[in-house]
Formats: structure tokens, C-alpha cells, sequence
């Protein structure tokens, strides 16, 4: 039998990479994309061996690269069981008076139209075989806006829109579409919104256990492997010490 294969978006770091390792645990052929073609190297290293495994290094934001790379896949790549738009991050931390608009364009380029071009060139053929599965990681940040947190949470409450729209509109092809929304995850991420600033990262996962990738991971390994009727449409995961996206608490364990 012909082994499924999951494309994930963003494999280089955090949730993507976690994924693609535990998809990869569970039978899959992965295609795992990112800007980063060294961090794709290392993950094929991780991957054990026979597993299939194509890397593609392009950017979510340059449209017609997108189309081209993912348009033209080598034919035993092509018919993808799994999307997974993972690909994404917070661009600074700032109020909306003094943001950046480089920051701004990064979150909506990357977050929103990045994961719709992804999905504009993978759809069609879930479609034409009657059978796929999309996931999208929006996050907390997508229901619940927070302070400073402004686009990154209109970047993710469009993740949220989009994937309910994308549900109702791939219906009558029997795709299912599932959006999973995290709380803090430690990973990247706050290394990439604050620039590599260890002083600032560093703080936001103190005190507290947060979630890791694998968690995250084990979740969509969950998602991925219900019978063909059942879909998880809508997943909120948080640490246990979040109770929403401002109020955590630091003193669960002392
Ligand atoms: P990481 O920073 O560890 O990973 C982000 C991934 O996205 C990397 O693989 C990166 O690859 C890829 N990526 C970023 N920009 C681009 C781009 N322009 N083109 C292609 N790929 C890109 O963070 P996480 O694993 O935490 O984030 C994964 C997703 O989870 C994001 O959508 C994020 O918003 C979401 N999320 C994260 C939470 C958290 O607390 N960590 C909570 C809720 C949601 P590369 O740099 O190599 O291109
Ligand atoms: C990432 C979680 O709370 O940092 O989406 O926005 S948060």
C-alpha cells in the first residue's frame, strides 16, 4: 500500500520539526519546507532510515516561488494526505502607535498570505481525489487579542476565519479541516519575535511549565489518526498554568 504523505510547513524549528518526526514515526513520507536549507539537512539526519523525504526551501511570502515549487512536485510526491500550515511567527511586541510596519508586513505576508499560498497549490488535487486533510496552527493569539500583541493577533484570528471558511467550502470533497490554537509553547518563537534578544525571550517561559513542540505534536498524530469520519475541528491547547492569553500562573509550583 502506497504510504501517506504529510507536507508540513515550517519543519526547520519547534512545532513543524516535532511534526514532521512524529508524523515520519508513523508511517508518513514528509515533505517539510522552511528558508532554512542547513536545519532541513539536520532533520533529514533525524529522520530514521527508509523513511522518504523531500525538503523544499522557499520562503511563504514569495507567491509565484510558492506555485512553482509546490505546482511541479515529482509525480510520487504529489497526491498529499496531509497539509499541515505550521509555517509562521510574531515579529515584534509592540503597541500599535509605535509599531513597525516591517513587523507588520512579516506577520501578514508569512502568517496569512503565506499559508494561503501554500494551500491555493495543494487544494486542487485534494479535491480532484475526494480526500485530504488540512491543519492549521492559528493560536490563543488568534482568539483572544492581548496587549501589544495587535497584528499577530489579527494574523492568527485570520487563521481562525480562514480555516472555518476553507471547512465549509471543501465540504462536498470530504476534506477535513482541523485548526489547532496553542498557548505558550516554547520553541523559537519568542527568540524570533524579540529578535534575539535573550533578556526579553528568555523571560517568557519562566516561572511556569509551558508546552514543548512535542506536545504539540502528539496532538496532530491524534488529529491525523482518526477513522475517516471523525474530524477534531477545533483544538485549544494550553500549559496547565494558562487560563487565557494574558493570565498565567507563575506560582503553580512553588
Ligand atoms: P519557530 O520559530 O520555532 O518555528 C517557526 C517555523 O516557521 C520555522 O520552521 C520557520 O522556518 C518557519 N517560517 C517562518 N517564517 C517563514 C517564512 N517566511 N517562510 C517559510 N517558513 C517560515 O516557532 P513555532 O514552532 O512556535 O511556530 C510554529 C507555528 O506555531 C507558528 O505559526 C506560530 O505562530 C504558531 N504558534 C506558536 C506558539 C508558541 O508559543 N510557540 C503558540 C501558538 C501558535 P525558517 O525560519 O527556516 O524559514
Ligand atoms: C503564540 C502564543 O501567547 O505568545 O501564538 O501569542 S502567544
Amino acid at each position: 500500500m502506497k504510504k501517506k504523505i504529510a507536507l508540513i510547513t515550517g519543519a526547520t524549528s519547534g512545532i513543524g520539526k516535532a511534526t514532521a518526526l512524529t508524523l515520519a514515526k508513523n508511517g508518513y513520507s514528509i515533505i517539510a519546507t522552511g528558508r532554512r536549507a542547513d536545519r532541513l539537512e539536520e532533520l533529514r539526519e533525524e529522520l530514521a532510515e527508509g523513511v522518504a523525504f523531500l525538503p523544499l526551501v522557499f520562503d511563504v511570502r514569495e507567491r509565484e516561488n510558492v506555485l512553482q515549487i509546490l505546482g511541479n512536485l515529482p509525480k510520487e510526491w504529489k497526491a498529499i494526505d496531509v497539509l499541515i500550515n505550521n509555517a509562521g511567527n510574531a515579529h515584534g511586541m509592540d503597541p500599535i502607535q509605535t509599531g513597525n510596519l516591517d513587523d507588520w508586513d512579516a506577520m501578514i505576508d508569512i502568517n496569512v498570505k503565506g499559508l494561503l499560498y501554500v494551500t491555493k497549490s495543494i487544494i486542487p488535487g485534494m479535491c480532484d481525489r475526494k480526500s485530504g486533510m488540512v491543519i492549521n496552527i492559528g493560536s490563543i493569539a488568534g482568539i483572544e487579542a492581548y496587549p501589544n500583541g495587535n497584528v499577530y493577533c489579527g494574523s492568527k484570528s485570520a487563521v481562525d476565519a480562514i480555516t472555518k471558511g476553507m471547512r465549509m467550502d471543501l465540504n462536498p470533497f470530504g476534506i477535513r479541516v482541523v485548526a489547532i490554537h496553542p498557548g505558550l509553547v516554547e520553541t523559537e518563537f519568542s527568540m524570533v519575535r524579540f529578535k534575539g534578544d535573550e533578556s526579553r525571550s528568555g523571560k517568557v517561559y519562566q516561572g511556569f511549565e509551558p508546552l514543548v513542540a512535542q506536545d504539540i505534536a502528539e496532538i496532530i498524530e491524534f488529529v491525523v489518526n482518526r477513522p475517516a469520519h471523525v474530524v477534531l475541528a477545533d483544538i485549544v491547547v494550553l500549559p496547565t498554568a494558562q487560563a487565557s492569553a494574558t493570565l498565567v500562573n507563575k506560582n503553580l509550583n512553588s
